[in-house]
């Protein structure tokens, strides 16, 4: 049963994202129009907004603490916040700021939080294989940890998927990969790409529990999640849960989404988890003022982390080469030497 300060919780973390991300929207439009250039703007390059998958990234992380290991992919934003990646941080790595999470290099795709153990990439189904890892280096150390690794419904035909379910399975690590069922990848509907409707059953192929969440519903999701985890810390092994969740946007910012059907659109907008969410507060006693109070303190957060990250210097050109090898190659040692002795391949 999830309690009154979980559902505050969660609720918070669902509006925090939402509107961060109305307010990323904004940012990434200025300079952009009137020809479409994605490279202008204080942010420049793609930006994918998860409005609509809220959620799954506030029903999953709902039971995890900061050593528990999460990755994503790269509509990554709801999952670090409620994972607890710093606003501030993050805010700044997407304006490619030098205080940024990875000193402005990384972008918005490519958000790293030791501090939470939170990593997200672009390659789709790359989370996977560390969460696998994340899970063994917790199962060697005798922790209780877990990972999670969180992917799109595009995904789960990926090689690295399925080879991270086989290890997972095979070494019974204590992980939980849930897919964010949103429909498409990009432009392809999900039937043009699999014909497993329910992607939780890709599971069952490495004989481990699969199981899907259709209710576009932070609690349910928060249910399903509980078993899953719990499960993974109690040591009994990994599992697979599908969140189905709702693209409210484009692909990426810019896309003009000619593909897309307006009834799928329509529908999208309509099963909106946030205001799912509030009726369920409200059930549970919330008043109006106490989900307004909660909205405007999300939003004071976001508008100061924006606000602050703004203010942040750029990096300096010099150091565009500084950590992207562990050394710049003037810095290696020279090389000793090696005597090579010809064999004669045989004499044993
Ligand atoms: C290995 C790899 N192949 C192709 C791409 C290009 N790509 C970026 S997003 C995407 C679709 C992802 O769809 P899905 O996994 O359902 O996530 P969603 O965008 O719907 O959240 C593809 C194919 C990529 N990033 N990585
Ligand atoms: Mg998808």
């Amino acid at each position: 049963m999830v309690g009154h300060n979980t559902l505050q919780q969660m609720y918070k973390e669902m509006v925090t994202a939402r509107y961060y991300e109305e307010r990323l929207q904004e940012e990434y439009l200025e300079g952009k129009q009137p020809a479409f250039d994605i490279s202008a703007g204080p942010i420049p390059g793609e930006l994918h907004l998860a409005a609509g998958h809220e959620a799954s990234g506030a029903g999953v992380c709902a039971h995890l603490r900061d050593s528990d290991t999460v990755t994503a992919p790269h509509r990554p934003h709801h999952v670090a916040i409620s994972k607890g990646v710093d606003l501030e941080r993050m805010t700044a790595e997407i304006f490619g700021r030098e205080t940024g999470l990875s000193k402005g290099k990384g972008g918005h795709m490519h958000l790293y939080d030791p501090e939470v153990n939170f990593a997200c990439s672009g390659i789709i189904a790359q989370g996977c294989p560390p969460a696998v890892g994340a899970a063994l280096t917790a199962k060697k150390r005798n922790t209780d940890d877990v990972a999670v690794a969180f992917l799109g419904e595009g995904a789960i035909s990926q090689g690295a998927f399925l080879e991270s379910l086989n290890l997972a399975a095979v070494q019974e690590l204590p992980v939980v990969f849930v897919i964010e069922d949103n429909d498409w990848a990009i432009s392809m509907p999900k039937e043009r790409v699999t014909d497993v409707e329910d992607g939780s059953r890709r599971a069952w192929g490495f004989d481990m529990h699969g199981e899907r969440v259709d209710a576009d519903d932070a609690v349910t999701v928060y249910e399903a999640a509980e078993d899953a985890i719990g499960r993974a810390r109690d040591g009994n092994g990994p599992s697979v849960l599908e969140v189905q969740v709702h693209r409210r946007m484009g692909h990426f910012m810019g896309d003009p989404e000619s593909y897309r059907p307006d009834e799928d659109v329509e529908r999208a907008q309509r099963r909106d988890c946030i205001t799912r969410m509030e009726t369920r507060l409200r059930e549970h006693g919330f008043e109006e003022a106490d989900l307004e109070g909660i909205r405007e303190g999300a939003h004071e957060r976001v508008d100061e982390a924006i606000e602050w990250a703004k203010d942040q210097p750029e990096p300096e050109p010099e150091a565009t080469y500084e950590d992207v090898f562990t050394n710049s190659p003037d810095d290696w040692p020279e090389r000793p030497s090696r005597e090579v002795t010809a064999t004669d391949g045989g004499e044993e």
